[in-house]
């Protein structure tokens, strides 16, 4: 007797009406409970092959050393459509980079303390609504959790003395309750739409601020260096403050918020390996970074970002030069058994303001030991990192591993492009490698 016998048994001899009712009504209520544990085993198979066909990328490095603008480089290249689905979404982003770095200006020029011209007074007091638009901007982009690092109302005298003037830090796990903007009614959309309204009100002013000579001087006097992202918005300004104002990629790119915690990006491909799932894990770039690796003892990959152009830089207290402190950072992580069996990538990043460094006249060896009297150049430098991670890689990782490394500028996607197609490559080779190995 076979199996598709057994079930149902056959019915009793002598069998009333009543009770061939009642045994066909349990036998339906069998079969659907069978039905229903069958469909649970499929959805767990499914998921378990889903699960084991994701490739885990997890993302390490300074903080902004370029993680997160990697990530982004990524989804525009492989998943355009849901990139471009987030762009408005970065609108209030952007506007609060562009009104940001207006009021570094701003506040440079009120520090100078210096016999400003008529001119200048005039777009002080045009400009001063944008002070509010800061605050607002932050504070509707920070939950209560989220601590905004700039606030309009007690600037940090000492951030725009410092040499370099950086970035907004707002974390982005403030950004992606920022999904909520776009809900009709949200108070969030009334503060963007109004910081918009006065951003385009004042599109006149802010270029004659960034275009003013005087504001030039005081910024060189007082040795405050624009970095890349604020002189990118201020150029941008005569685009971004218009009423038609969209997104585009290379805003995207550019908008600085800075990562907290531990972020998980899922990107589906829409490009080549159609449908592949990528689960990308975006840590906060602190120095203790080490200290997330053992939860994610199940990545293959591990991509380490590595500013090239904060050489000149000290970290911290103990006054540790930039590129010594990442290279203690990539050891840390080298050595560490449970990557032990992951690929890694190591991408020197930022090759663009390096060589705008190198050609402004600033010299590699006054900062890192080591590089003696070898060329300035870019290629040089580059190389010389390359040499002592490599040696590091090589010296300190528990046992052999693929180790790629690239020189990028995570904001020239189509040099991205070239770079993710070889990365992408190395990865399926290794996991196929995996799959015979076991
Ligand atoms: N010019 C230039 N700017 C870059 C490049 N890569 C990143 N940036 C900019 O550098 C800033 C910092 O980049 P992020 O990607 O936020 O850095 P991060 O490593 O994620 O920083 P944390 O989130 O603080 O850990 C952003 O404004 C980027 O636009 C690059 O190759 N060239
Ligand atoms: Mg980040």
């Amino acid at each position: 007797m076979n199996d598709s016998c057994d079930w149902p048994p056959p019915p009793p001899k002598d069998e009333t009406s009543a009770e061939k009712a009642l045994r066909l009504e349990r036998e339906e209520s069998a079969k659907k409970k069978s039905e229903e544990i069958d469909a649970a085993i499929e959805q767990d198979r499914v998921e378990r092959e889903k699960r084991g066909s994701q490739r885990k990328v997890l993302l390490l490095g300074q903080s902004q050393s370029g993680k997160s603008t990697l990530l982004k480089s990524f989804q525009l290249l492989y998943a355009p459509l849901a990139f471009r689905a987030e762009a408005e979404a970065w609108r209030a982003v952007i506007y609060l980079n562009l009104v940001h770095s207006i009021n570094i200006l701003l506040e440079v020029v009120e520090i100078a303390n210096i016999r400003t011209s008529r001119a200048i007074r005039q777009l002080q007091i045009r400009l001063s609504p944008l002070k509010h638009v800061l605050a607002t901007l932050t504070q509707s982009l920070s939950s209560d959790s989220v601590r905004a690092r700039q606030s309009a109302d007690n600037p940090d005298i000492d951030v725009w003395r410092a040499r370099r003037a950086s970035g907004i830090s707002l974390h982005s796990s403030a950004w992606r309750s920022l999904a909520k903007v776009s809900e009709p009614g949200n108070v969030s959309q009334y503060e963007v739409d109004n910081a918009r309204n006065i951003i385009v009100a004042c599109h006149d002013d802010i270029l004659a601020l960034w275009a003013n000579e005087d504001v030039h001087k005081c910024l060189q006097d007082q040795r405050v260096a624009l970095d890349g992202q604020a002189s990118y918005f201020l150029a941008e300004a005569h685009r971004i403050a218009c009423s038609d104002y969209f997104p585009t990629d290379d805003d995207i790119l550019r908008a600085r918020l800075e990562t907290f915690g531990i972020e998980e990006h899922c990107i589906v491909s829409e490009t080549v390996d159609y449908g592949q799932e990528w689960v990308w894990y975006d840590v906060e770039g602190s120095r203790s970074s080490r200290v997330w690796v053992p939860y994610f003892d199940d990545v293959q990959t591990v991509m380490f970002v590595c500013s090239l152009a904060n050489f000149d830089l000290d970290v911290g207290d103990d006054g540790m030069n930039n590129f010594t402190e990442c290279l203690r950072l990539w050891k840390g992580i080298c050595e560490n058994r449970l990557l032990a069996e992951s690929v890694f990538f190591l991408f020197l990043n930022k090759s663009d303001l390096l060589d705008d460094k190198l050609k402004s006249g600033v010299f590699f060896g006054s900062y890192v030991e080591g590089f003696g009297h070898r060329s300035n150049d870019c290629h040089t430098v580059s190389q010389f990192y390359k040499d002592n991670f490599f040696v590091v890689h090589r010296d300190f990782s528990p046992k052999p591993r693929l180790l790629q490394m690239h020189v990028i500028c995570a904001i020239d996607t189509l040099a991205m492009a070239d770079i993710f197609d070889q990365t992408r490559h190395a990865i399926l080779a290794s996991s196929m490698e995996r799959m015979y190995t076991l």
